[in-house]
């Protein structure tokens, strides 16, 4: 497969207008009429018409109702004798077929459970008829389904049903036009055996609009939060930006088979199971924040994506760097107190720094705008999503709340019905602010777009007691990526404070500045950093200060500052930034952990360390949710990520002895913590009630290791008891955790009895295969059983929720049952990589990605690792996914 270049980018030589599709809808065999009107783009040379298809059977063609000749040519059909045709519009007729129940990609048109799905982003609509499958051609879409009454009774597409029928032989039909131009990417149907929870809304403008969420029959009850969430959605987009539902219906489905979340298709939102269903027994306090971050997700999409989406691919991040910074917005609303938006803060932080940070430093670092790409689907990465969202707030810092709302206006009066660039986003929100610091660093600040690779920021502060001032020195430097040897400097804008010694906040007054107009200096600035090193320096300070650097982690950076242990104690006890006050406690534990693996691999716990976690279990106000972040140690992953060479079983003793030693030491405090966190009234996602379940459960963790450790059945025990109890799903997976993570014999039974109560809902059952997966390795058990396990009567490799929750929850969930010194958990993920590569190259691409990181192993898991990843590039026929991939990582 060649590479894509963005500088190749060229305008498409025709438009479709207008397409008029039937379907007759059979799994084994789906007939396509395709009616477009085309015009040529008068503005580039005359071409040939070349169309995309892909695993297509041909019949007919029809330029202007007439026959015409054309030929294949690599995955595209050519028509050569519309190569300068006369300006104005002119119809092709298509007809082809398709398998729907042969498409174990599932991408294009599907089967799912019985039903007909499809899903088209990025290039799935190829794979069902020939088309211009390019995001800068939009084109108005009208859709007749017809199918078997009885086993397919709902119909669905994209915008409004205009007609509906009985054909003959028990088959029926209905009709639907979507009024809004669209690129492919966002085509969908669905033809099943749905049943619908359905809610009318009237929006700010006086219109009603019909909310619909389709999922199997018996799964009615689980459908209320999507519901709600999607209410939430509707109204908060109004609110925050004035962007109101512009459809008469807006429809969600739910499909069991679904290679990601969802998806945003006009309209007619399509989703994994995993996003919609959720009822307090089968799910847990995640699951419900997780579905209503993807439920507001793909609602926002509708402005951000559908209305306004991307001339290419490469832009891919205008949309969803956008899209996910829009619903970490929604759910930090709707969390609603300051302490709740931190926790979701540092929630959105951890995420970016499992997944994005490591794929900035590795082999497949690219920028938040690509520059090439042999498989697009391959780039739907934490870059594109994640730090692309980082990259929009941190507009959104620069300009201010409100003005970038502003800017989000004029984006919408430009661009609205367009396919556009990041350039033009970035502009649009500089255009609104021209006295901002955005819109005088333009240019620059738009290198984060163009230079992939995570800056690193050093601070060091001087304070000078005769002249009270403290200077502070900033220097920024980014490391190489490929095919990006140096860096220029990026625009980090670096949010502060500077706290005294009895933990006050200083007045911020920079040297030469006047008094503001409210008669104060802040107690918190954004400085903002565009040189390579540059000075800051403080006027009026008294006593020397604890800079507090990046709060709210306003940049994505790495940032060394060199405070010391005292420092981040103070930090931990008096910062007014919560993220910061988290980040001190992460950062002591760190270092704590880091010196046990670089050093002789023992780590005892000091009484300062000890006595600040108990300092925060035991904190009168902190909230339950802030208290759990706190004293849960950083990540095996992240760990693993400070150190130059990783010994991935030295990080997970270092970790499991450092959780061993704040169990024992802190013993009587999380008892009491257990008991005063205990949940009253009935189950609800709020904040407060997910906060106290959550330290409930952690507590619970500890007291069982605590216990099983010195041979005391009574937790354990106690455990097992709220495991039978538990009234809602979190509690129950957090006791069954409990158990497993302590090692207890209490885990199997547990097992055992989860397994017997959910073994018909099928997303519960993915939670008992990745809840095995995960567990603390000890002994090689683990991974033992995860093999075990494939051949369990409900594993399939080709469910995609059953694949990720065995293989990949043990290849990336659980470094110390991955790695192994005989290189069988390596040999284990080319097996399964090589085997989905032929099922569903999509899905054996993301699994390839656990090996990005092979280089940084140390021996013997270094060497194993590059056999396994040589092993399956050896593969003749690898599909270009997992070739990208692999090629990249030995590269
Ligand atoms: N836009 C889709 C992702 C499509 C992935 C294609 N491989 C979901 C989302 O980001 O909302
Ligand atoms: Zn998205």
């Amino acid at each position: 497969a060649p590479l894509i270049r963005r500088e190749d980018y060229s305008a498409p030589a025709f438009w479709i207008k207008s397409v008029d599709l039937t379907f007759d809808l059979d799994p084994a065999k789906t007939l396509v009429i395709n009616k477009m009107q085309l015009e040529r783009n008068l503005d580039v040379p005359a071409q040939a018409l070349r169309l995309h298809g892909e695993d297509l059977n041909l019949t007919r063609v029809l330029v202007n109702g007439e026959s015409v000749s054309f030929r294949h040519e690599e995955g595209l059909l050519v028509i050569d004798s519309l190569q300068g045709v006369p300006a104005g519009p002119f119809t092709l007729e298509i007809r082809n077929t398709c398998a729907p129940e042969k498409n174990t990609h599932l991408s294009g048109l599907y089967t799912s459970g019985g039903g007909f799905f499809t899903q088209c982003e990025a290039e799935g609509f190829r794979r069902i008829t020939y088309f211009l499958d390019r995001p800068d051609v939009m084109a108005v879409y009208t859709v007749t389904l017809r199918a078997n009454k009885q086993q397919y009774p709902v119909l669905l597409s994209n915008g409004n049903l205009v007609e509906q029928g009985e054909l003959d032989n028990g088959r029926h039909f209905a009709k639907w036009n979507d009024p809004f131009p669209k690129p492919s990417y966002l085509f969908a149907l669905v033809a099943a055996d749905l049943v619908a929870r359905e809610q009318w809304v009237t929006t700010r403008s006086g219109k009603n609009h019909l909310l619909q969420v389709y999922v199997r029959r018996g799964d009615l009850d689980k459908t209320e939060h999507a519901m709600n969430s999607l209410i939430a959605s509707v109204v908060w987009d109004e609110a925050r930006f004035k962007l109101p539902l512009d459809l008469e219906r807006f429809m969600i489905v739910a499909v069991g088979d679904f290679n990601m979340g969802a998806m945003e298709n006009k309209g007619l939102n399509i989703f994994n199971t995993k996003y919609v269903l959720a009822n307090p027994a089968t799910a847990t306090d995640s699951d419900y924040l997780g579905i209503e971050s993807v439920v507001g997700h793909e609602y926002f999409h509708n402005w951000t994506g559908n209305r306004i989406t991307c001339r290419d691919w490469f832009q891919l991040s205008l949309k969803e760097g956008l899209t996910v910074f829009r619903d970490q917005e929604f759910s930090m609303d709707m969390a609603g107190s300051a302490s709740a938006r931190a926790v979701k803060r540092i929630d959105d932080v951890r995420t970016l720094r499992l997944s994005q940070f490591p794929e900035d430093a590795g082999p497949m670092a690219h920028p938040v705008r690509p520059d090439s790409y042999v498989e697009i689907n391959n780039f739907y990465t934490a870059t594109v999503y994640d730090k692309g969202a980082e990259v929009v707030r941190m507009m959104q810092t620069l300009v201010g709340r409100d003005g970038f709302a502003h800017g989000m206006t004029l984006y919408f009066e430009r661009h609205d019905g367009s396919a556009v660039t990041c350039d033009e986003f970035a502009q649009a929100i500089a255009d609104a602010n021209p006295q901002s610091e955005l819109a005088r660093l333009l240019p620059q600040f738009k290198r984060w777009y163009s230079q992939a690779g995570t800056p690193r920021v050093t601070a060091r502060g001087r304070y000078d007691a005769p002249s009270r001032t403290y200077t502070l020195l900033l220097e920024q430097s980014c490391g190489s990526t490929p095919g990006q040897a140096e860096k220029q400097p990026f625009v980090i804008p670096i949010a502060m404070g500077l706290v005294a010694r009895d933990g006050r906040a200083l007045a911020l007054q920079l040297e030469d500045e006047a008094l503001p107009a409210s008669g104060a200096y802040p107690q918190e600035r954004v400085l903002v950093l565009s040189e390579n090193r540059e000075f800051f320096t403080f006027v009026n300070v008294d006593e020397e200060p604890v800079p507090s650097l990046l709060r709210g982690f306003s940049a994505p950076v790495t940032l060394a500052d060199g405070l010391s242990d005292n420092d981040l104690l103070l930090l931990l006890q008096h910062d007014t930034d919560p993220f910061n006050r988290w980040e001190a406690g992460q950062r002591l534990a760190l270092a704590r952990l880091l010196a046990a693996v670089r050093g002789d691999g023992d780590l005892q716990l000091d009484q300062p360390f000890i006595g600040a976690m108990r300092g925060v279990l035991t904190h009168p106000t902190l909230d339950a949710a802030f208290k759990e972040l706190l004293l849960s140690p950083p990540s095996e992953i992240y760990i693993a990520e400070q150190l130059e060479s990783v010994d991935p079983q030295r990080v997970h003793a270092a970790r499991e002895a450092m959780r061993m030693q704040l169990a024992q030491a802190l013993r009587d405090d999380w008892a009491v913590a257990f008991e005063a966190n205990q949940a009253t009234g009935g189950y609800a996602p709020d904040p407060i009630s997910v906060g106290k379940r959550g330290l409930a459960n952690l507590a619970l963790n500890m007291l069982c290791l605590d216990a099983v450790a010195r041979g005391d059945t009574v937790w354990p025990g106690r455990a097992y008891q709220r495991f039978k109890d538990a009234s809602n799903m979190t509690d129950r997976q957090g006791a069954l955790w409990a158990l497993l993570a302590s090692h207890s014999e209490l885990a199997e039974p547990a097992l055992a009895r989860f397994y017997e109560l959910f073994k018909g809902e099928p997303l519960v059952i993915d939670k008992w295969f990745t809840l095995q997966a995960t567990a603390p390795e000890s002994g090689g058990r683990v991974f033992a059983r995860v093999k075990a396990l494939m051949n369990h009567p409900d594993f399939t490799i080709k469910n995609p929720n059953r694949a990720r929750s065995l293989i990949a929850a043990v290849c990336m969930g659980n470094p110390a049952a991955f790695h192994r010194s005989d290189a069988a958990g390596y040999v284990f993920w080319a097996d399964r990589v090589l085997e989905l590569d032929g099922i569903n190259p999509q899905l054996a691409a993301r699994m390839a990605r656990v090996m990005d990181r092979w280089s940084r192993l140390a021996e013997p898991y270094r060497s194993a690792a590059r056999e396994a990843v040589s092993r399956v590039a050896a593969k003749p026929d690898l599909s270009s996914d997992v070739r990208e991939i692999v090629t990249r990582a030995l590269a």
